[in-house]
């Protein structure tokens, strides 16, 4: 039987944090080996919010870093930059002559990096769920392991391809997003009611994959708490909802057997033994990385366009040919 195809990728706008191995890259690790595997960093993407040249350099190379690090195995799997393969922009421009103003305009992802920036709103981060379509569909992906937050953009993506197949003739698979039931939404430790981002300034607000020891358990011991003192999840408990999660996630206990471990316990207990739980999970992460050379990274990561764009560049031909344009 033919192998499912998975896309996925992650923006170089910041260090990575535990929400995108939680939410995204863990996920791609446990699914690579039953599937056919696109892994992307998505420079182009980033750039709708403004970046600090030397800064997105390095980060384009720290995220292909981390993919290999946490278990991205290039046997198995496409890693590349997104930017290396121009048929991401050509398919972005042609789908959005598909796409309506108003369908973008919805995009929560949208008016939340939009909101209080006046006249100034990118255009480009109007455009983004266009160039993410481009992205999933180029590779005629069947599913995108994401989080909860890009929920939107997949279904824009997949209305974008019925839409063209309609219009043109079956041409894109319709994808499906892939989103876990746990770990898909990881909030800010300084505020439960936000999903940890890696924009965020605050250094307090997220956990890097890359953070020392003494930074895990500085940061998990100012992490906000619910009033009251139980270690209880639930609905009026965003914030040990929340660390319950981590710990769950990051040691495989499950939350009812957590609660009861640290039933009659204060909260500076039960975080000490989340930083240690933490900064075991990531130990082994932090070795391979620090082992990576940065050369031989680059070198897969060219290797890994070339393929990619072999399969793009097939893509594009039938886009154009079936739109009427002359090739
Ligand atoms: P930014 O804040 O710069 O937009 P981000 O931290 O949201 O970035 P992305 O590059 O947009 O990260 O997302 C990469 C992947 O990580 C996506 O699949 C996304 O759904 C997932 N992800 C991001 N934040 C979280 C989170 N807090 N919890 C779970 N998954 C997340
Ligand atoms: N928008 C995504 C990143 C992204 C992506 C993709 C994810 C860009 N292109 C294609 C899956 C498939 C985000 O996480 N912010």
């Amino acid at each position: 039987m033919k192998k499912k195809i998975v896309f996925s990728g992650v923006q170089p706008s910041g260090v990575l944090h535990i929400g995108n191995y939680l939410g995204a890259i863990q996920r791609w690790v446990r699914l690579q080996s039953q599937t056919t595997n696109y892994f992307c960093v998505v420079d182009l993407h980033a750039l709708t919010i403004r970046q600090d040249p030397e800064e997105l350099h390095a980060n384009t190379l720290r995220v292909a870093k981390t993919y290999l690090a946490a278990g991205i195995d290039p046997q198995h799997s496409t890693i590349f930059i997104q930017s290396h393969v121009k048929e991401h922009c050509e398919l972005a421009w042609l789908l959005a002559t598909l796409c309506y103003m108003g369908e973008l305009s919805r995009m929560t992802q949208f008016k939340d990096k939009s909101r209080n920036k006046g006249e100034n709103i990118g255009v480009g981060l109007f455009t983004y769920p266009t160039l993410m379509a481009a992205d999933i569909l180029l590779y005629h992906t069947d599913l995108v392991p994401v989080g909860e937050d890009q929920k939107q953009h997949l279904e824009l993506t997949r209305d974008l391809a019925v839409r063209f197949n309609n219009a043109f003739g079956e041409t894109f698979v319709v994808p499906e997003p892939l989103i876990g039931e746990v770990g898909a939404r990881i909030m800010g430790l300084d505020d439960p009611t936000r999903k940890m981002s890696k924009s965020e300034p605050k250094p307090g607000h997220y956990l890097a994959l890359t953070d020392p020891p003494d930074a895990i358990r500085k940061k998990i011991g100012r992490a906000v708490t619910d009033s009251g003192t139980e270690i209880r999840a639930g609905a009026d408990k965003p914030a040990l909802s929340n660390l319950l999660n981590i710990y769950h996630l990051m040691s495989g206990i499950s939350i009812a057997e957590l609660e009861e471990r640290y039933r009659g316990q204060g909260y500076a207990a039960f975080k000490r033994d989340l930083a240690e739980v933490v900064i075991e999970h990531l130990r082994p992460f932090q070795e391979r990385y620090a082992a990576l050379d940065d050369a031989e990274v680059m070198a897969l990561l060219r290797a890994g366009a070339d393929r990619a764009r072999a399969v793009a560049a097939e893509t594009i031909q039938q886009v154009k040919e079936r739109m009427g344009i002359v090739v």
